[in-house]
């Protein structure tokens, strides 16, 4: 029964095993691979006069995000900063300024994202079920990995007897090592090097961690990127593993010390409980540590966060999450906007505004893998009172949308506004695309099929 269920990715195995991949850095890589920067020198990601993202020889020297330059500079003098790409008003295409302001540059993440689709890309080379969960991280489902694995190297699973209830034969015994493995996260969050008495549960996590190496090493060898990796039984567990061993190392969580583990950290660093809700249980309980929270019974959870929240919190800090790993590429809108500070006055200047938040949404458009196109395009407009106001028309159906095409809708829009008067002073514009449809199922399709040829 349980191997069914992993067969057919049930969150309820087992033998279920999640992966959860995040890129160390990711920004400062990205320039550290483009600059050709030698590893162990200090590199930031800086935007106007914040930092964005520290490599990890910076970080040696005190550097954090969101301090300034000049602090960063004062800890360490031979810092390398790269600042953001930047488009300049009226501009088509961003590009590397000197000494980009915000008053007339806005920020293009395009090099970012186009790093991040080609690390997607890998990832569904490679696992026929993967989440994007942002720019640096996904989560890889590896049920069907696992299964197909071991029904390859333990040929007694082969053949399932009538009665699913049947246990499986006893489990051959797992060695999990460092180099191949990553770290094996135990009882005492401690790692531990030795035969284990083991299961098949361990069986599948070492599967699962062998090909997460395999994967994590492709991205090295083809891209040039350190990667962090947990491996566990669902995505709450694999993404606190994720960065338990930070930089460059992957963690993984046997089954059984899920508890343990989960007693050692503070619950806002859990999905979901790092905003309000959180906030109520600080205020609630007097804690911050899961701890603390593990003795609550689950009546009192309950009763003082409702029936609903309070049982799911209560599984949450005791690692039963059956949240399932969404293959659905599910961007429902995007956005790309600039605000004014201060205010721009003039219709020109508008239209040129508008030029730059049409090109970074097609150059967003042409990233989508399903290459799905959207069914409104809105326009965004606040006037230097503080009044908002949003006007939407249909996108036409047909071939690529361009840059020019947005523009042209774009400013339309805005001769609308312009129509019923107080368009300018303009504090911001906003241009949106919602609505995606299309070409979902054959995306997947081809993915897996990639799986099925290697
Ligand atoms: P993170 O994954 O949060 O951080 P990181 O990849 O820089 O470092 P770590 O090794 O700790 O994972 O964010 C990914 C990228 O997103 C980061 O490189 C820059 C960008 N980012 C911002 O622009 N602003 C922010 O406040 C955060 C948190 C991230
Ligand atoms: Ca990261
Ligand atoms: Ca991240």
């Amino acid at each position: 029964r349980d191997l069914k269920a992993l067969r057919d990715h049930a969150q309820n195995s087992p033998l279920r095993v999640i992966a959860h991949i995040d890129l160390d850095a990711f920004y400062a890589q990205v320039e550290m691979v483009r600059l050709l920067q030698p590893p162990h020198l200090p590199l930031a990601v800086q935007q106007w006069q914040g930092l964005i993202a520290i490599n990890y020889p910076a970080r040696a020297y005190g550097i954090q995000r969101h301090i300034t330059v000049k602090e960063a500079l004062e800890k360490c003098p031979e810092l390398k900063l790269v600042h953001v790409q930047t488009w300049r008003e009226g501009d088509t295409e961003p590009g590397d300024w000197e000494a980009p302001e915000v008053g007339t540059h806005k920020v293009s993440l395009d090099r970012y994202r186009r790093e991040s689709a080609k690390i997607l890309g890998i990832f569904r080379e490679r696992c026929d079920r993967v989440e994007k969960a942002s720019i640096d991280e996904s989560y890889l489902d590896l049920s069907t990995l696992v299964y197909e694995a071991l029904l390859e190297q333990y040929p007694q699973l082969r053949h399932p007897p009538q009665d699913l209830n049947t246990p499986l034969p006893p489990a051959p015994p797992t060695i999990f090592d460092e180099e191949n493995h990553g770290k094996i996260i135990d009882i005492n969050n401690s790692q531990v090097e030795e035969e284990l008495p083991s299961d098949w549960s361990d069986l599948s996590l070492s599967l699962a961690a062998l090909h997460i190496t395999s994967i994590r090493n492709q991205i090295r060898t083809q891209l040039g990127y350190d990667t962090s990796a947990g491996i566990a039984r669902n995505k709450m567990l694999a993404k606190l593993c994720s960065s338990t061993y930070k930089p460059n190392m992957q963690a993984v969580l046997r089954e059984g010390v899920e508890g343990s583990f989960l007693g050692g950290f503070r619950f806002t660093k859990i999905k979901n409980l790092g905003g309000k809700l959180g906030a109520k249980l600080v205020e609630i309980y007097k804690t911050e540590q899961v701890s603390d929270l593990l003795k609550v019974p689950i009546d009192d959870l309950r009763a003082k966060l409702g029936p609903e929240t309070g049982a799911w919190l209560w599984q949450i800090i005791r690692g039963i999450d059956n949240s399932e790993v969404n293959i659905r590429t599910d961007t429902k809108s995007m956005l790309s906007a600039k605000n004014f500070r201060p205010c721009i006055n003039t219709t020109v200047s508008a239209h040129r505004w508008l030029r730059v938040l049409a090109e970074d949404l097609s150059s967003r458009l042409l990233e989508d893998p399903a290459h799905r196109r959207p069914k409104t395009l809105t326009l965004q407009h606040k006037s230097g009172g503080g009044v908002s106001k949003s006007k939407s028309m249909p996108v036409s159906k047909g071939g690529e949308l361009t840059g020019e095409m947005i523009w042209g809708m774009a400013v339309g829009l805005l001769r609308g506004v312009e129509g019923e008067g107080r368009c300018f002073p303009c504090a911001l514009l906003a241009v949106g695309l919602s609505g995606f449809e299309g070409r979902e199922e054959g995306v997947q399709g081809i993915a897996g099929f990639l799986v099925k040829a290697q």
